[in-house]
């Protein structure tokens, strides 16, 4: 199953690059920058790794990405990701990136674009991957601030393949982002949303109602609405579920727990993600393997969510035909 795995063309489509940074990268941009870090080992930071619920691993996601201050900074935090995803079979990436989270640190959004356009021309040339590029607002923040970095693309709009929104859920409802999506669809970016993860279904009803999103991120908790789950099957809506990081963020207690199986039992459109696969645990093949081990899933149900993936990317048709 392990080479199966292995082997079989993935496209990943719910990935925080900023979550892929590795400890040992950590510490090397740490050295590169002068920036201090308050663990003093590799193994240390990784033992912090061990949250109770999504908020106490944002505070460490945002503390670990202050190493990130250049160009060169977000090339290499990307082609690192990108290597290693390509030596799992990965074919095709899909990155959120958070310009907030480093604005407020004073690190400009055309500094990040920079760094992070260049390691896709690499990935594509070098790995013959393609990729595509998610700007992410910090939906814990003001709507307003949203709606300042969506007008601060504009030179960068053409390269956006969607724009999605992520960080805190509880208490930060899709409603509060009408009008940044509204803009957003106005300009022919397409939109996706985390919703479901934490927060309740009605996150996932407002996001599809009031953003126009063409997928949900994360979105397990559906399940406690029977009528949404009629209604996102009935449109086909896919979900790109993590089950490491949920089971990491103690969405569910273990993987076995985990409602992947009534998902895919209820006709959905699934996907598997690895999230921030520098904090959860592992990537993409470990994310098929943990399910291949707790579900028992043949080759057919991996090939089955692989093809969905492939099917919901933002890619042109040529290259999907290439991938499928
Ligand atoms: C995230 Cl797992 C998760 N949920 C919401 N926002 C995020 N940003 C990075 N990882
Ligand atoms: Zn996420």
């Amino acid at each position: 199953m392990r080479d199966f795995l292995r082997r079989l063309p993935k496209a990943e489509l719910h990935l925080h690059i900023e979550g892929s940074l590795e400890p040992e990268l950590m510490f090397a941009l740490a050295e590169r920058n002068g920036v201090s870090l308050p663990h003093a080992s590799v193994e240390e930071v990784r033992a912090a790794y061990d949250f109770s619920d999504l908020q106490s691993f944002l505070d460490l996601y945002y503390r670990g990405m202050s190493v990130l201050r250049t160009a060169e900074d977000f090339h290499d935090l990307a082609m690192d990701y990108f290597r290693r995803a390509s030596a799992e079979g990965v074919v095709h990436v899909e990155m959120h990136f958070d310009p907030q989270a480093h604005l407020v640190r004073g690190i400009e959004l055309p500094v990040v674009i920079e760094g992070l356009s260049l390691a896709r021309r690499r990935a594509r040339r070098e790995l013959g991957m393609s990729t595509a590029l998610i700007m992410a607002f910090l939906r814990d923040r003001p709507a307003e601030e949203a709606m300042a970095v969506m007008e601060s693309a504009a030179p960068h709009w053409e390269m956006l393949d969607a724009v999605g929104l992520d960080s805190a859920e509880q208490g930060n409802p899709p409603a509060k982002f009408v009008a940044v999506f509204e803009r957003a669809r106005q300009l022919g970016i397409p939109r996706v949303a985390h919703a479901g993860e934490e927060g309740p279904p009605a996150y996932i009803r407002e996001a599809l109602e009031l953003l126009d999103v063409c997928r949900i991120d994360h979105g397990v908790r559906c399940l406690e609405d029977p009528e949404l789950v009629a209604r996102l099957r009935d449109e086909g809506v896919v979900l790109t579920v993590c089950p490491l990081s949920n089971v990491r963020l103690r969405v569910v207690e273990r993987l076995a727990d985990h409602p992947l199986p009534q998902l895919l039992e209820a006709g959905l459109r699934l996907t598997l993600n690895s999230d921030d696969p520098a904090y959860f645990g592992g990537g993409m093949l470990a994310n098929f393997e943990a399910c291949a081990e707790a579900f028992g899933w043949s080759e057919e149900v991996f090939i089955q969510l692989a093809g969905t993936a492939i099917e919901a990317a933002f890619i042109d048709e040529t290259r999907r035909l290439d991938l499928h």
